[in-house]
């Protein structure tokens, strides 16, 4: 990495003053992970931030999905879409599940819950959406349809941290809701994620499953892995969390340059804020129309490079392509999701980029229209 690049983000970090004294006591104590009393406390602090009625820390967003759909014993096919980061589909299919591809709408590029219901079958036992970007699924069409087939729905909600949906926190919703609390997203524990859920007894499998399934000294009764949050991590979010609404107004700031720069621009499609969403301007997406915006997706990436400013594909190529399925899924089964896919750039967006760097990419980008 080039120190003058802008790269798709940078992690949000506090003082390094305050993230000391934040661990001073861990060297006191010697106590370093296994749910200590960072962990516990960041618990308790997202509990109340996320408005949620439980919550389970781990070690990476990837993790929480994992072991949640592990939790929940799940057999057979799990309805899901291929617009996301490699964990979705991997978390499902690492349970020995069957992902079955669902279309994206063109519109937020979440689940089309219109094509859902065609693709239940007496093997489904569960629908996985994403929250892609931060933009929030139909949760009540979603809701409907899993609570007509019996089927449990877990949110990827990676991109969701701190939403909220008609008033509610994000985490409420569904039969869990994973969050990931990774380097590159809005809120981080440098690596991290959690679980939000209702009910209490998958609780307590879930919280098993991330020590190995140990119930007691003595005891293991699942087979679980190692998913705990250390306390460095957990202290980190702490310090975070502290800032995260300031944090926030700051990426808002910074998307509303963006749609102020490019909205007047035939072909390019951004990123807007949706109904009834209190949002975390988590990525800024813009889909790129190449007969209307005069030069395509790939071109505009590639002048962004020239200037050292790396936007990334998020998300290309779509997960039902990836080699490791050996061409088992097709992609012409989701038409939607692989036209956006090819057109899909997603721009720079922390809390500190500069405005000016802004009207520099925003400047790099309207160049190449209809040149
Ligand atoms: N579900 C969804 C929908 C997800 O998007 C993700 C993760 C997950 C589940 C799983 O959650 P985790 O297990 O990761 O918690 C990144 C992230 O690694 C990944 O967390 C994220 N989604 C995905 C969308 O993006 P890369 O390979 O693109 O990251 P990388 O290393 O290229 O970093 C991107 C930019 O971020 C860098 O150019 C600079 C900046 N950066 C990166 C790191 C590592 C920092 O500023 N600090 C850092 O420490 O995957």
């Amino acid at each position: 990495m080039k120190p003058n690049n802008i790269m798709v983000t940078r992690s949000s970090m506090p003082d390094m003053e305050e993230y000391v004294e934040e661990i001073r006591e861990l060297w006191e104590s010697h106590w370093l992970t296994n749910m200590g009393v960072k962990h516990r406390k960041l618990q308790e602090m997202l509990l109340e931030y996320l408005e949620a009625d439980h919550v389970e820390l781990f070690t990476n967003g990837h993790m929480a999905l994992e072991l949640t759909l592990q939790s929940m014993n799940l057999q057979g096919e799990v309805i899901t879409t291929p617009f996301t980061f490699a964990s979705t589909t991997h978390a499902i299919v690492r349970n020995g599940l069957e992902p079955v591809f669902c279309d994206i709408n063109p519109v937020d590029f979440t689940i089309d819950v219109s094509k859902i219901e065609e693709l239940v079958t007496d093997r489904t036992s569960a629908i996985v959406p994403v929250h892609i970007y931060g933009n929030i699924c139909n949760i009540e069409e979603i809701e409907r349809i899993a609570d007509k087939y019996g089927l449990k729905v877990i949110y990827d909600a990676a991109h969701a941290f701190g939403e909220k949906y008609k008033g509610k926190g994000i985490g409420t919703f569904g039969d869990a809701s994973c969050f990931s609390f990774h380097a590159t997203k809005v809120f981080n524990t440098i690596e991290g994620g959690a679980v939000c859920f209702r009910d209490k007894d998958f609780g307590r499998i879930l919280s098993g499953l991330k020590n190995f399934g140990i119930k007691g000294p003595e005891e293991v009764d699942g087979v679980g892995a190692n998913a705990k949050m250390n306390e460095f991590c957990a202290a980190m979010g702490i310090c975070n969390l502290r800032h995260i609404d300031g944090e926030i107004a700051k990426r808002g700031e910074i998307v509303g340059k963006y749609q102020e720069l490019l909205g007047d621009l035939e072909g390019i499609q951004l990123s807007m804020v949706q109904k009834d969403v209190q949002t975390n301007y988590s990525y800024f997406p813009v889909v790129i129309d190449e007969k209307l915006f005069g030069c395509s997706r790939n071109e505009v990436f590639a002048e962004l490079g020239k200037s050292g400013i790396m936007a990334r594909k998020y998300f290309y190529p779509l997960t039902n392509t990836f080699g490791c399925f050996h061409g088992k899924y097709n992609p012409d089964q989701t038409p939607n999701a692989l036209h956006i896919s090819k057109r899909v750039i997603t721009l720079p967006l922390y809390a500190d980029l500069p405005l000016e760097d802004v009207e520099r990419i925003c400047g790099i980008i309207r160049k190449n229209y209809r040149k």
